[in-house]
């Protein structure tokens, strides 16, 4: 299916390959392709498009594992979301797998490859607590977040796990070598206390001082092909605590945050207000704005795609919505259709509607 977004988006790629013709970097300091990234996802909004997104969308799916050129997404629907995310958790301790046993070699290749298709890559990084050696969810210390930066006991040995993590986006080119830009989103759903660098476990100072410390860090690293998102949870009640821990402007280029259904009213209002402040904070931030994470575990609901997601978030002005991964190791821990699934038939329905954007919606980037 084409959409009118292949027009729009062929004249932004044409104006982004006139830019990589002149110069290397732009003013802004990221690279041409970064850049063109952050305008395309400023106006699939404005066209009153959003990207449909899926973590860990061509790497398993339920009942598979491993194989090529799959997804459970492209089975149901026939295309693959335009928006992919992916976790970095524990490429940082340089062993041959992330925090979900995808091997990192695949995830250098799924990145290339959704790039070279015309989508776009987010990546969330579930990283291990540097303190306890255990995982992000391990909240027993709450000096973990004071002790990574300058000055702290774990600093030295943070900043070597984000340099593997440097080294990793580095590894991201294409066979043109030119960097392939993701959308990077660290220290995510910080309003809540089940991360290390949580609410309950640092000061907003701490917080934003790790958040400018990630930065500063890669641009001296020399990554400039990253956008930085900024994604609490729902637990803010209006714009002033949203941004009670916001890094800032010239840090941030999107701005979201990650809610999940478990009952469809406390859903349905947690998307409004969430929503509703986003959309504020974005217009007068100058930030696109996107439902990081969301989803209904195992999707119980066969309408769900029409019925609950798309009404809500068609009333915003949102560049992309994401669920999260359909594991093959958890039974029922799924959030997008598989063949034969109960909202299968309603996802097709979703695919078809001129707002929702696939892979085949996105020009490819040459
Ligand atoms: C969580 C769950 C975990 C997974 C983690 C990182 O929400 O899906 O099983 O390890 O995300 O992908």
């Amino acid at each position: 299916m084409i959409k009118d977004i292949r027009m729009m988006i062929t004249i932004v790629v044409l104006a982004g390959g006139m830019l990589a013709c002149t110069s290397p970097h732009t003013s802004s300091g990221r690279t041409p392709e970064a850049e063109q990234m952050l305008t395309e996802l400023k106006e699939v909004s404005r066209q009153n498009h959003f990207l449909f997104g899926h973590h860990d969308d061509p790497v398993y799916g339920i009942g598979w594992g491993g194989d090529e050129n799959r997804s459970d997404v492209k089975s149901v629907c026939g295309d693959y979301p335009a928006m992919m995310s992916f976790d970095l958790g524990r490429i940082e301790l340089g062993g041959d797998k992330n925090l979900d046993n995808v091997p990192i070699e695949r995830l250098r290749r799924e990145i290339i490859a959704q790039y070279e298709r015309g989508g776009m890559v987010s990546l969330s990084w579930h990283t291990d607590n540097p303190v306890t050696g255990k995982d992000a969810w391990d909240v027993s210390d709450s000096t973990v977040v004071a002790s990574v930066l300058p000055g702290g006991a774990q600093h030295d040995k943070f900043m070597g796990w984000m340099g593997t993590i440097a080294d990793f986006m580095n590894s991201l080119t294409t066979s043109d070598g030119r960097k392939v830009p993701v959308l990077f989103r660290p220290w995510h759903e910080h309003t809540g206390s089940w991360f290390w660098w949580g609410q309950a476990l640092c000061s907003a100072t701490e917080y934003k001082a790790l958040w400018r410390m990630t930065y500063e860090f890669m641009q001296q690293k020399g990554v400039k092909h990253l956008l930085y998102a900024y994604s609490p949870g729902t637990e803010p009640n209006n714009t002033a605590e949203y941004l009670e821990r916001y890094p800032g402007d010239d840090i941030i280029d999107l701005i979201g945050f990650d809610t999940y259904q478990f009952d469809r009213r406390e859903y349905l209002n947690n998307m409004e207000k969430a929503l509703t402040i986003l959309t504020e904070v974005g217009q007068s931030h100058d930030k696109p704005t996107a439902v990081t994470e969301t989803g209904y575990e195992a999707v119980p609901d066969s309408t769900w795609w029409t019925e609950t997601l798309m009404p809500v978030i068609s009333k915003y002005p949102i560049s992309y919505v994401l669920v999260w991964r359909n594991a093959r190791e958890r039974p029922n821990h799924y959030y997008a259709p598989y063949p034969g699934q109960a909202s299968a038939n309603d996802f097709v329905k979703f695919h078809a509607d001129p707002r929702t954007l696939f892979v085949r919606d996105m020009k490819t980037k040459k």
